[in-house]
């Protein structure tokens, strides 16, 4: 256990925020397997129902500039808040599952893909340390970099105004609010 899960589990705080939604962060920027990043969100969401999950909110889809590589298509982002009896690795297996039925293929970190579906929050769990590079495969909760993403932050404040963010306690609104410019390129483009 590294410092950060210690101090993480002594935090009494963290015990008030968890909830009993999990919310997954969709992103794509290429077509694939399942069509268009839309038609791979709203195919995702079927497959994620019959998997026994229910869909508890769903944002709009934001057109996002691409963060990390440049000369890639824009993005399509959104957010959804799931509810369901799945343990939080069997979740990342399915989800990752799914990103390859929608076509995605290695693509090198931050490549353009068709479907990628983040954990963004596991009903306020925190698990790993956000300051280890990441292993491939190692859940980290809540997503390492949730906080600093405006393609996240944005479509995440919309459908869940409440939502704190479970390490650091901070409201989406006031996470963009310290960090205007993370808004800066996401752009509502409606229901889906
Ligand atoms: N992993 C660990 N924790 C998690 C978690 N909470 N949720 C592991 C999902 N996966 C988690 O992820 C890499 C490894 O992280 C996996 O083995 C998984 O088990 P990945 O999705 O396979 O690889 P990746 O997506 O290429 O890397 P990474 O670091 O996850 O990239 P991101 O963070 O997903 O960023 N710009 C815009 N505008 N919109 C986007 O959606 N997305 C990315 C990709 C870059 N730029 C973008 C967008
Ligand atoms: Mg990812």
């Amino acid at each position: 256990m590294c410092w950060c899960e210690a101090q993480a589990e002594s935090d009494e705080l963290n015990s008030a925020l968890i909830t009993s939604v999990i919310w997954l962060g969709m992103g794509g920027n290429v077509s694939g397997a399942w069509g268009s990043p839309i038609t791979a969100f709203s195919r995702a969401i079927a497959e994620l129902e019959e998997a026994g999950l229910s869909i508890v909110a769903r944002s709009s889809a934001y057109e996002t500039v691409p963060l990390g590589r440049v000369g890639q298509p824009a993005f399509m982002n959104a957010v959804i808040g799931v509810r369901g009896s799945v343990a939080p690795g069997l979740l990342l297996s399915l989800l990752k599952r799914l990103e390859r039925r929608a076509g995605r293929r290695a693509n090198g970190r931050w490549g353009p893909r068709p479907l990628d579906i983040d954990i963004l929050d596991f009903r306020g769990r925190i698990v790993g340390c956000p300051s280890l590079v990441r292993q491939s495969g190692r859940l980290v909760l809540p997503h390492p970099e949730l906080h600093r993403r405006g393609f996240v932050l944005v479509p995440l404040l919309e459908v869940a105004p409440q939502w704190r963010h479970p390490r650091l306690g901070w409201h989406a609104s006031a996470l963009l609010k310290r960090n205007p410019t993370m808004a800066h390129g996401v752009r509502r483009v409606g229901s889906w």
